[in-house]
């Protein structure tokens, strides 16, 4: 079967409709990371007290929620970023090692 130019035009902009669909579903997802990126810039202009979890005391409990946003099972909050130890503006392993580093010193 033949498609007439009709037909070959609607393909074309159904493809270039799912296309576009599918491109902006990717930069969407760079969007949101680079909002979060922001966010903890503007946020870690200072050193943080290493409180992730906001208890008023900095204990192992600090370095796992650290190493949790670090690897993706949580989601940073304001608090978290305020958190921040070494006050780079975001969460890190560097986080997690300076709070295990400052409790072993202790
Ligand atoms: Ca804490
Ligand atoms: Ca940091």
């Amino acid at each position: 079967m033949r498609m007439n130019s009709r037909s070959r035009r609607l393909l074309q902009v159904t493809t270039l409709g799912l296309v576009t669909v599918g491109v902006a579903f990717a930069m969407g997802l760079r969007t949101s990371e680079s909002v979060r990126t922001i966010a903890s810039i503007e946020a870690g202009t200072a050193l943080g007290d290493g409180d992730f979890d906001g208890n008023g005391v900095m204990d192992i409990a600090d370095a796992i929620r650290a190493l949790e946003i670090v690897h993706g099972y949580a989601t940073p909050t304001p608090n978290d970023l305020r958190a921040d130890p070494n006050g780079d503006g975001i969460v890190t392993i560097d986080d997690a090692l300076h709070i295990l580093q400052t409790l072993a010193g202790r």
